[in-house]
């Protein structure tokens, strides 16, 4: 077996033409952290925002322009119309109904769906060579709807995924070994949020294996730590919404991490919602059906261009099946 699984169709889209247009979509919180931490990357030339309510678009619009004396050059647009996006590079969709009280998830993820059918078609239309980010949640299930919305190949179409819960483990990690989080690797696999799969052999810190040291060590009790830790990680979100409101910087920090690598060719490995086309006996590869989730994904101009073979316990393997169910029993009930 190779080090990757190549996707598909992953040449990089030939009007590549040295001028780069960012969309965002949903001027929100996510959205706007999005925005700004592209702004202070020079990342693109032309940032366009769009959003269904007049007045707090060109308010951000403006804002965000008035920053222009301490940034990297960056032209800003906004608009309720989707015009706006023409020749995008990289379209970012944080656009997203509020759940209301009582409100069941499937409802909510119904609402989405009935929201994506306005925004996605547009945005196809008017970038077609574009790569497809969608941060809206549940993040899985919207960009399999993207994917279906789009009509794009399956390479163009990235869900900001796991990147952010394999960010969070990291961080926590480190602060428990007083180490630099760069320094940590650490993979998050599977479906954003609940039922999430962390993958204890990928972890290496400086290029130590983590779990097989503290094996050979005999250290069990730090095994227990990790464990303590991947729940934390699963109750992050839920706890940074309980006590600000809703999530934004480190979802801010990522997304514009994923637009790097993508826009500027990094072939970096980054645990992200793609199409499991047969990896790890999921998707109709392996004879099952069509489902997103997050995977070691190595990114670059063309999109996801392929899957990190990585190792995998047959527990870790099946949890991972069982994500993938889920997600599919989700999408079935819907209406696209
Ligand atoms: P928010 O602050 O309510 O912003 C949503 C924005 O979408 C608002 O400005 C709306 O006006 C706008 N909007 C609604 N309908 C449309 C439409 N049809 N066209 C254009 N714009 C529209 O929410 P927030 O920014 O906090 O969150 C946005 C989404 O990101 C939600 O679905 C969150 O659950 C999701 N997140 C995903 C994360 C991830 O890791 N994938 C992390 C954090 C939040």
């Amino acid at each position: 077996q190779s080090f990757f699984t190549p996707i598909q169709n992953t040449a990089p889209p030939s009007s590549t033409k040295g001028h780069t247009k960012i969309s965002v979509i949903g001027v929100g919180n996510v959205g706007m952290a999005i925005a700004q931490t592209i702004l202070t990357q020079d990342l693109a030339d032309e940032l366009a925002l769009v959003d269904a309510v007049k007045d707090k678009l060109r308010g951000e619009m403006l804002d965000l322009q008035h920053a222009a004396a301490f940034l990297p050059r960056t032209k800003i647009l906004s608009s309720i119309d989707y015009s706006v996006t023409a020749r995008s590079d990289l379209c970012i969709v944080t656009a997203g109904a509020r759940q209301n009280p009582g409100e069941s998830r499937l409802n909510l993820l119904q609402r989405n769906v009935g929201l994506f059918k306005k925004i996605i078609p547009p945005l196809a239309q008017l970038s077609p060579d574009a790569i497809l980010l969608i941060v809206s949640n549940p993040v899985d299930v919207l960009t399999y709807v993207a994917w279906k919305l789009s009509g794009f190949p399956s390479n163009r179409v990235i869900g900001s995924g796991t990147n952010l819960d394999s960010s969070r483990f990291r961080f926590l990690i480190a602060d428990h070994i007083d180490v630099n989080a760069q320094d940590v690797q650490a993979y998050i696999v599977g479906e954003h949020g609940d039922s999430s799969v962390a993958l204890w052999s990928s972890i290496s810190v400086g290029g130590v294996p983590v779990v097989s040291y503290l094996e050979k060590q005999q250290i069990p009790c730090e095994k227990e730590t990790l464990e303590r830790i991947h729940k934390e990680v699963v109750g992050s979100a839920y706890e940074v919404i309980r006590l600000k409101g809703y999530t934004s910087w480190a979802i801010g920090y990522s997304a514009a991490n994923l637009a790097f690598s993508i826009l500027r060719n990094q072939r970096k490995i980054h645990p992200v919602t793609v199409l499991a086309n047969g990896f790890y006996g999921i998707g109709p590869g392996a004879g099952g059906g069509e489902v997103f989730l997050s995977l070691p994904a190595l990114l670059g101009r063309g999109g996801a261009l392929a899957v990190t073979n990585v190792h995998m316990t047959e527990e870790e393997a099946q949890r991972l099946r069982d994500s993938a169910k889920t997600l599919l029993e989700l999408q079935r009930q819907l209406e696209i």
